[in-house]
This record gives structure tokens, C-alpha cells and sequence, in this order.
């Protein structure tokens, strides 16, 4: 870079930085990490383990730009896909400029809240600690023993009540970590809002619709790949083919629904999505099939988690 001139009105220096958002599955850390870039960017569900792949959220404002990481939910990992998960949540968590540990205030901290603190404060890196989900609370009051006993166990984590749903807190998160982040240059160009590609967004709104219609025990033997996506300049129209891939035939027909229902109503919610995200009118071309123990195979494993998750 050329040396800057030096003049009397030069604005104060820019800050930069990455903070890392870690938790137990469904604590609300996609929710938070939407919230604070002020737009979706990953997606989000009532099941654990909705979040499978870092996903990174960019917010820039004039002086500071904050690259958030969201990881995949702490879990025991039985399957090559969740141990993979796993290991790159770990790993991305020694780049970080401030860890951000999120609770569901309303759970209390549990075993594995717990053993995140300890791994946190282990870290030696700036960290705090968002309760999350306050607007499940009936008394605010509630919170205190929590947050003692949470500052006890670790009294360099700062601790932050809000609701990421509601939106409140979220604000003064960000001018917290705002002043927390080192000074530094921007990393990314102030409207890129993620480092994700465009067909892996798509893929994850397809995931999202089915995790959405499904009943619990499914969402873990689903995965989207998107096959091929073609403007057609004439028509005004985006094609996009995808697959979902599940592990048995009875889980191809519970997505595929009776007379095709609930298939219909996955690819009608995705598409409207993604003709909203894209501006402009798609065609999705959607297939189910099956491909027994995927989480158990390198080749697909190594397909969803994109490459430059592959270090
Ligand atoms: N009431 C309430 N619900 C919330 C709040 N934040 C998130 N949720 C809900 O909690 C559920 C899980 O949210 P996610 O953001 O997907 O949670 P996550 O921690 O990213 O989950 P994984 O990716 O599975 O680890 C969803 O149903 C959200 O709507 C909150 O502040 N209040
Ligand atoms: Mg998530």
C-alpha cells in the first residue's frame, strides 16, 4: 500500500476484526449473526444442527467492519459430516478477535454451556457471553443467578441479556464489539455482506424450507446440492436445478409428501425466496434422491462443505 499523506483532518483510524459466534445447537446464534448484519444470512430453524457450515457475516459501518463467523452448533459428533463440522469449528476459532458464546437464557447454562465457557476462557482471547432468547423470560430478575454464576465461572467473559429475534440488544452488541475490535483496514469492500457463493446460499434455502416442513428426526439426513443454474436472458428467468439427497426411500417419500404435496410446497417456498433474493423470476427444477450413509462419505462430505471451508 502507498504511505498515506499526513494531514491535520485525517479521520480517526478504521477498526477491523473477526468475532466468532460458538454455542450449543438452537441457541439462537444464526438468528444473532442475521440480526447484526442487519439482513439473512445464514439460515435458521427450530431443529439443532440447522447451521452444517461457517458461515461468515460481514457488518461495516463507517469507522469498523466485523467479519462474523457462526458455526455449527456443539454436538457429540457420531457421523464424518459432524466430526468434520467439528473440527473446523475448533480451528476457526484461533483466528478470532473476540469470541461470542451464546446461551438460551431461557434453558439456563446446561453441561454443555458450561464446558463452552470453560473452552472460551481457556481460549485466552477477548470474549463475552450473549444470553439470548430474554423475551422467553417472564422476569428479567430470572437472569441474575444465571449471570452469577456464569461471571463466577468465568469473570473475563462480559455478559450481554437480548433477544436476537425481537432485535433488542442487538444494537448495543455491536457497538460493544465495535470498540472491542483492533484497529486494522477493512478486510472486505463495505458492501459485500458475506464470503459465502451465491449457489450455496441457494442450496441453504432449500435446506431451510425442508427443515421447516419436516418433523424432527429428518432434518439430519438432508442435504441440498444445487446441479445447474442457467439465466435465460429472453424468458427473464433463472433455472435452477437441485437435488435433495436423503439416506432411505422412506425419507425420499416423506419429503415428496402425498401426491407430491410436500414437495411442492418445499420448491414453491424456495422459489419465492430465492426470486426475491435474486430479483428476478426462477424456475427450480427440484429431485430427491437417495443416497445411503452420505454422512458417512468423504466425497459428499467434502462437496458441502465448500472448499475454502477445507483448509
Ligand atoms: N424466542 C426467541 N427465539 C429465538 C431467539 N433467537 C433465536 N430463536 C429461535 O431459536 C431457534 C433456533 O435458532 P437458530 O438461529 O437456528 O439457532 P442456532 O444456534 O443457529 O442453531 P444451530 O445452527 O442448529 O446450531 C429458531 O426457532 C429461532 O427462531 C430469541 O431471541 N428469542
Ligand atoms: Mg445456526
Amino acid at each position: 500500500m502507498p504511505p498515506k499523506k499526513k494531514s491535520k483532518e485525517q479521520p480517526p483510524p478504521t477498526r477491523s476484526g473477526f468475532v466468532s459466534l460458538l454455542g450449543a445447537p438452537n441457541v439462537g446464534k444464526t438468528t444473532l449473526l442475521n440480526a447484526l448484519v442487519d439482513r439473512k444470512v445464514g439460515i435458521v430453524s427450530s431443529k439443532p444442527q440447522t447451521t452444517r457450515n461457517r458461515i461468515t457475516g460481514i457488518r461495516t459501518t463507517e469507522a469498523c467492519q466485523i467479519v462474523f463467523v457462526d458455526h455449527p452448533g456443539f454436538h457429540k459428533p457420531q457421523y464424518l459430516l459432524n466430526r468434520e463440522m467439528m473440527r473446523l469449528t475448533r480451528s476457526g476459532l484461533r483466528d478470532s478477535d473476540l469470541l461470542l458464546l451464546v446461551m438460551d437464557a431461557s434453558e439456563g447454562a446446561g453441561p454443555l454451556d458450561r464446558e463452552l465457557l470453560e473452552l472460551v476462557k481457556g481460549s485466552g482471547l477477548p470474549r463475552a457471553v450473549v444470553l439470548n432468547k430474554i423475551d422467553k423470560l417472564p422476569q428479567k430478575e430470572r437472569l441474575l443467578p444465571l449471570m452469577e454464576s456464569l461471571h463466577h465461572a468465568d469473570p473475563g467473559a462480559e455478559l450481554i441479556p437480548l433477544s436476537a429475534l425481537r432485535k433488542d440488544g442487538v444494537a448495543a452488541l455491536a457497538t460493544q464489539l465495535e470498540a472491542r475490535m483492533p484497529e486494522g483496514p477493512f478486510l472486505f469492500p463495505p458492501d459485500q455482506w458475506t464470503t459465502q457463493s451465491e449457489t450455496f446460499y441457494l442450496s441453504e434455502l432449500i435446506r431451510e424450507k425442508v427443515l421447516h416442513a419436516c418433523r424432527a428426526e429428518l432434518p439430519y439426513a438432508v442435504a441440498v446440492e444445487i446441479e445447474h443454474v442457467e439465466e435465460d436472458e429472453a424468458k427473464g428467468l433463472m433455472k435452477i436445478y437441485a437435488r435433495i439427497l436423503v439416506e432411505r426411500e422412506g425419507q425420499k417419500a416423506i419429503i415428496i409428501g402425498k401426491r407430491g404435496e410436500m414437495a411442492k410446497t418445499i420448491g414453491t417456498k424456495a422459489r419465492e425466496e430465492m426470486e426475491a433474493f435474486l430479483g428476478i423470476k426462477v424456475f427450480l427444477g427440484l429431485q430427491v434422491s437417495v443416497a445411503p450413509r452420505w454422512r458417512e462419505d468423504s466425497r459428499v462430505v467434502s462437496r458441502l462443505l465448500p472448499p475454502e471451508e477445507a483448509e
